[in-house]
């Protein structure tokens, strides 16, 4: 076949954020928008060597409207570059967490793949209307590092041509099938499960959470939302794992995760707000407290967003905050056989909870903390790691973030299936263990007995004007350091009041205005951040934190014990009167 060379012309704001770059569909649909992006991806590979002449290369994404166009368009684009081979997953979906998963195991004769593109906006709504997006990860499975996406940027902003093979046909992805084409070149279409299903494995003990599975007294729910999640949640759950047909619910990926008429409006993400189907069968209202469904309520709930890098946990009535289940999970990863050589280490971003940090130091591990971004958790687990499991030693590694983001170093993603996972493993445990069933809430109560509680609330504040935000943030960015010491109702007093920056302990990059912190004398916290995944104006996040010691009362509810620091944090950031807003959007 040909390659045909395009001339084009660069297209302003093709900038990734914080996790790939994010516009309206429509954009992407527009003229040679993908094509520029995707074709400066490939001249920035081939500027660092990075092998793609004659390599493998993995594109697929989560489903979502554009996606089977995108993904052909990318197809023919990697053969004008010089692939040789594209691999893809059934009907072109993959998990990002299976994306990584793919680019890391699927090798092993000399193909392993140099990346892989994935066609996701994540959480954000899918439809023509709505969100599209694409990322790229890297040889180590892991979203591309910012030393690269920006180069990435540098030639969107340089570009003058495109190579692309359009005289090949579409290539069908609906059944598993290898494509060979007469220059040596392939297509294979692949099951898009069995190469995460294969690492997570060799991570948890099926039987013995087969075990809980069946259970008398157990039972659970899960919730694909419409995502990609989906056919990992069918094989998972009710076949591999025994649990009744039924147990995964909106199994079906969709084009616009449900859409309007959805319960969640299309907004395919796990939090109390918009995973309204599961919290109402957990027994919960969108504020997290009980309410009677009068139906028997699952002892287990969990739900993933559009992409399933997300998880949200739940136990009956019950509902465990990100920040706390990841501390949760790392003080009980001994229960865990992926971690049975012991724990390295641990990491978390910098808005998220400081329960993670009391774990490991009472662990004796170290504790990162890294800026917002599933990016920055890549050198950490590389450090001292092979990138291919098996061939060097391997050495377990746990992160999270507060928004709904946990994971481990079986590849380079957080992964909503390995955290439901890793619960129910620990569940399972417990259970044999004390020989009789043990609750999500058991092991929260135990938890907070011995470690104290994190009280933690998130404030979004979205659909605010960018101008107005960005002035709201160079006033207090301008304040820093000159408000140490001052006192607000109830002794809170400023100990810390800074702009976070982070030299990555292993390369040496900076990165700076990661977010502004007023850190208390009592460790109580406030962080002000702008969102870098959405495609119109901009959202304020507003991250609030307050510890309580095992000896104080660990039985409030999380959003009022934050409330008298979301009233400092108005006063400091004059948020209403730049902003308008009375209210947040959304509390998580
Ligand atoms: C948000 C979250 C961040 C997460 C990112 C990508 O970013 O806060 O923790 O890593 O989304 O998650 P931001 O910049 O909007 O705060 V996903 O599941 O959307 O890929
Ligand atoms: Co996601």
């Amino acid at each position: 076949f040909t390659i045909e060379t395009i001339t084009t012309k660069p297209i302003e704001g093709q900038k990734p954020g914080t996790s790939g770059l994010r516009k309206k569909t429509k954009i992407f649909m527009e003229g040679t928008y993908l094509a520029n992006y995707v074709q400066s991806v490939f001249n920035t590979l081939q500027e660092e060597k990075v092998p793609v002449q004659g390599g493998t290369l993995v594109v697929s994404g989560d489903g979502r409207f554009w996606n089977p166009e995108a993904i052909q368009i990318i197809i023919k684009m990697a053969f004008a570059a010089g692939v040789a081979r594209v691999w893809c997953g059934t009907k072109g979906l993959l998990s990002t967490p299976a994306t990584s998963a793919v680019i890391r195991c699927r090798g092993g004769k000399g193909y392993e793949p140099f990346g892989g593109f994935i066609c996701s906006a994540s959480h954000n709504p899918g439809g023509i209307d709505n969100d599209f997006g694409i990322k790229y990860n890297c040889e180590n499975g892991g979203p591309a590092p910012e030393k690269l996406t920006n180069k990435m940027v540098e030639w969107t902003a340089k570009i003058t041509e495109l190579k692309t093979c359009s005289k090949l046909p579409d290539f069908d992805l609906s059944k598993p099938q290898l494509f060979e084409l007469p220059n040596g070149k392939s297509v294979e279409v692949f099951d898009s499960v069995a190469d995460h299903l294969a690492i997570l494995k060799n991570c948890f003990d099926f039987p013995c959470i087969k075990k809980l599975v069946a259970h008398p007294e157990f039972s659970m729910t899960y919730d694909s939302m419409s995502g990609v999640q989906g056919p990992y949640a069918l094989r998972f759950f009710e076949q591999e794992l025994g649990a009744p047909a039924g147990t995964s619910k909106n199994a079906e990926p969709l084009p616009d995760f449900g859409g309007p008429s959805s319960a969640w409006h299309g907004h395919a993400d796990p939090n109390l707000t918009y995973a309204v189907e599961l919290v109402k069968d957990m027994g919960l209202n969108k504020e997290g407290n009980k309410v009677s469904t009068g139906k028997p309520i699952p002892s287990f709930g969990a739900a993933a967003d559009g992409d399933a890098d997300r998880n949200m946990i739940c136990g009956s009535q019950f509902f465990v905050s990100p920040s706390d289940s990841l501390a949760m999970i790392v003080a009980n990863a001994h229960l865990i056989p992926q971690f049975k050589t012991g724990l390295r280490g641990c990491a978390r971003s910098m808005p998220t909870s400081a329960a993670l940090d009391l774990v490991a130091k009472k662990k004796g591990i170290p504790c990162f903390e890294v800026p917002t971004g599933w990016k920055f958790f890549g050198n950490l687990m590389d450090s001292g790691t092979s990138y291919f499991p098996g061939k060097e030693t391997y050495t377990p590694f746990i992160c999270g973030e507060e928004s709904f983001g946990t994971g481990a170093d079986h590849v380079r993603e957080k992964d909503g299936m390995w955290a439901v996972m890793a619960w129910l493993q620990i569940l399972a445990k417990k259970t044999e263990e004390a020989g009789k069933l043990v609750s999500v809430e058991d092991v929260a109560n135990a938890h907070w007995k011995e470690y104290g509680r994190n009280y933690y609330a998130r404030y979004d504040y979205e659909g605010v004007d960018k101008a107005k935000a960005e002035e709201m943030f160079a006033a207090m960015e301008a304040q820093t350091g000159k408000l140490v010491g001052k006192e607000f109702p109830g002794g809170l007093k400023i100990k810390i009041n800074d702009m976070f920056e982070y030299t990555d302990p292993v390369d040496g990059s900076v990165s700076k205005k990661q977010g502004l912190r007023f850190i208390f004398e009592d460790n109580s916290r406030i962080v002000f951040r702008l969102s870098g995944t959405g495609v119109a104006g901009a959202t304020v996040r507003l991250y609030l934190e307050k510890y309580e010691p095992p000896s104080g009362d660990l039985t409030q509810h999380q959003f009022e014990v934050v409330k008298p620091l979301a009233a400092i944090a108005l006063e400091l950031s004059q948020l209403s009167s730049y902003t308008g807003r009375d209210a947040p959007t959304v509390i998580t």
